[in-house]
């Protein structure tokens, strides 16, 4: 077999713009901003940098609605900035990844504005235009050509009144959906993206990748008991579409074609990651395959899901076994062929040390831990930006302080339908996007170092303690440790190739697992409580005469963990 791919030892930093750094004092992230804390993140050790959407966009879902896909958003600065950004990672070996929105675009994009012109233009096509449900009068409740919800609430049809057909837009209504049956679409997006590789971009994370292919005819999808039992008046609970436009009939064939059209040849340098929610073990093996020339590998949903009822806002209690049963059987199906891509947090998901861990007395502790967990799998881990100082939700006093689509949308149409407003608050204070999504941590100053202008949102009160300028001053922090573990994963050949095996699966508070590379055997145990916890590891008196690589408790060496304490032991 060949050399093991660069992104096996590589860690990926992703930054989302908006609320990373303001260098121009308009309350808003912007690219000049990031340049000018490249050095943080080369200190922190990060060898590549995913960069959340920067092109033009009328900002509908924080840029995830692109009216222009080869130029910047003025809000963001310009072209030119971003061609520095690159030259400038560069220099510090940081490798750039570029968003890839392209199951959607903005309704203000070129191509959505002709195809909706006239169902004669010739880019109708390019987007998925359906007539009323037979029987039914076009623009009423009921009549869409399925009866599919959206992912921001409501229906996934938008009504044209113009022609009188519908649009399908799995997103917000300003965010349609590319037809890619349409060969012509698929040319010009592997186009844009060759544009990007040509500018000097080092690969692409690619949005709900697994959505682009739709089985057709599109059908109706199942609808939650609870409408049919009348609970919920008709209408307001919509059908899965899932079954319809998750890993769809054509999606391998889509994503080896652009791996052929666009990756083929760069493969030695280039990061794909296909962002795929609701994707099985079974699907991964056969994206990440790398015979199959599709994709690197693939952000999956599945341990972000353990704490979830019914719905993401229906929170529950973690329970510890669920969360390694399911990162378990991950470690395992893509042992032998394909890769993992290891997460705690992206810009959609609530701050894992609020979620996981304990954003009280244990913040620090229970962050390393959380950090030390995630990177001692075997996969490439990303950081998400300030999860290396471990910021922590945001308290979010009232619905008016979220400023997220899914969020606002989400509450108005759970209290229209008469849902209590303290609970569907208390849903958004836990599980909203807009907890990642607070302005990045720098300083202990009024805009947190972030901005000297008012903050698009609210600055978490806590930065006078939890920033960056503390953090780096101080070799015990939270960022120090995810230093560490950056640099581990380079020094020890076990952290990235080692195969892996889950320990003490049934143990409800010890978290413990070994990595093994040739003679090399690497044992994590961590205790996921506030209380002390010993782990029943066998022999693991032997192990405390083995070399500590790492820990979060300073002076600890008993058989017993302390709260949230986390330990590393290397032996050969
Ligand atoms: O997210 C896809 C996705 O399915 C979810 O994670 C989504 O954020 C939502 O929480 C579903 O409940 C990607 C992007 O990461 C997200 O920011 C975009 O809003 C979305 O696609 C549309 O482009």
């Amino acid at each position: 077999r060949t050399e093991p791919a660069w992104w096996t030892t590589s860690v990926v930093y992703q930054v989302y713009p908006r609320s990373f750094a303001d260098s121009d004092g308009d309350g808003i992230g912007d690219l000049a901003g990031v340049t000018g804390r490249l050095d943080y993140l080369h200190e922190l050790g990060i060898d590549v940098l995913w960069l959340s959407p920067i092109y033009p966009s009328p900002q509908d879902d924080n840029g995830y609605d692109i009216s222009d896909y080869q130029d910047v958003d003025p809000l963001f600065g310009t072209l030119a900035d971003l061609d520095e950004l690159i030259a400038q990672a560069h220099q510090r070996g940081i490798k750039i990844v570029m968003d890839l929105v392209v199951n959607h675009t903005s309704d203000e994009h070129p191509w959505f504005v002709e195809s909706r012109s006239s169902v004669d233009s010739p880019k109708r096509d390019w987007y998925w235009w359906r007539p009323a449900r037979p029987g039914t009068t076009p623009g009423e409740p009921g009549a869409e050509p399925t009866n599919w919800g959206s992912f921001f609430s409501g229906p996934a049809w938008e009504y044209d009144e113009a022609s009188g057909e519908y649009y399908l837009h799995l997103f917000s209504r300003k965010q349609p959906d590319l037809n890619w049956e349409n060969p012509e679409v698929r040319r010009a997006i592997h186009q844009m993206m060759r544009w990007w590789l040509d500018r000097g971009v080092d690969g692409f994370r690619m949005d709900v990748i697994n959505m682009i292919s739709k089985e057709l005819p599109p059908r109706d999808g199942a609808v939650p008991t609870a409408e049919r039992d009348g609970v919920v008046p008709a209408g307001a609970v919509h059908g899965d579409g899932g079954p319809f436009f998750l890993c769809g009939p054509r999606i391998h064939e889509f994503l080896a074609e652009m791996h052929a059209e666009v990756v083929a040849g760069h493969e030695a340098t280039l990061l794909t990651v296909g962002e795929m929610p609701g994707v099985t073990i079974e699907q991964a093996q056969l994206f990440t395959d790398p015979d199959r020339h599709e994709v690197d590998m693939v952000f999956q949903f599945e341990h972000v899901g353990v704490d979830q009822g019914d719905s993401k806002w229906d929170v529950l209690p973690l329970r510890l076994t669920a969360l390694k049963e399911s990162l378990g059987r991950w470690q395992e199906g893509l042992a032998k062929a394909g890769w993992n891509s290891l997460y705690w947090n992206n810009h959609d998901q609530p701050r894992v040390v609020s979620r996981f861990g304990d954003d009280g007395e244990h913040r620090v502790r229970s962050a390393k831990l959380l950090g030390t967990v995630l990177h001692l799998h075997r996969g490439t881990p990303y950081v998400y930006q300030g999860e290396e100082l471990g910021m922590t939700n945001a308290p979010f006093a009232a619905v008016e302080d979220f400023r997220d689509i899914e969020s606002v949308n989400h509450y108005r149409s759970a209290v229209e339908l008469g849902a209590d407003p303290r609970r569907v608050l208390d849903g958004l204070r836990r599980m909203g996007r807009d907890n990642a999504r607070t302005p990045m941590q720098w300083d202990a100053s009024p805009g947190a170092g972030f901005t000297t202008g008012t903050p698009w949102i609210g600055v978490n009160p806590n930065h006078v303690e939890v920033n960056a300028e503390t953090a780096v001053a101080d070799p015990d922090s939270v960022f120090h440790h995810y230093r560490r573990l950056i640099e581990l994963r380079r020094s020890e050949p076990a952290v990235a190739l080692g195969d892996f095996t889950m320990l003490l699966e049934d143990d409800p508070v010890v978290y413990a697992f070994l990595r093994r590379l040739g003679d090399v055997e690497l044992l994590t145990v961590a205790n996921f409580s506030g209380a002390p916890a010993r782990p029943a590891v066998p022999g693991y008196d032997e192990w405390l005469e083995a070399e500590l690589l790492l820990g979060n408790v300073a002076g600890s060496s008993g058989p017993e963990l302390a709260a949230w304490e986390a330990r590393v032991h290397r032996r050969t």
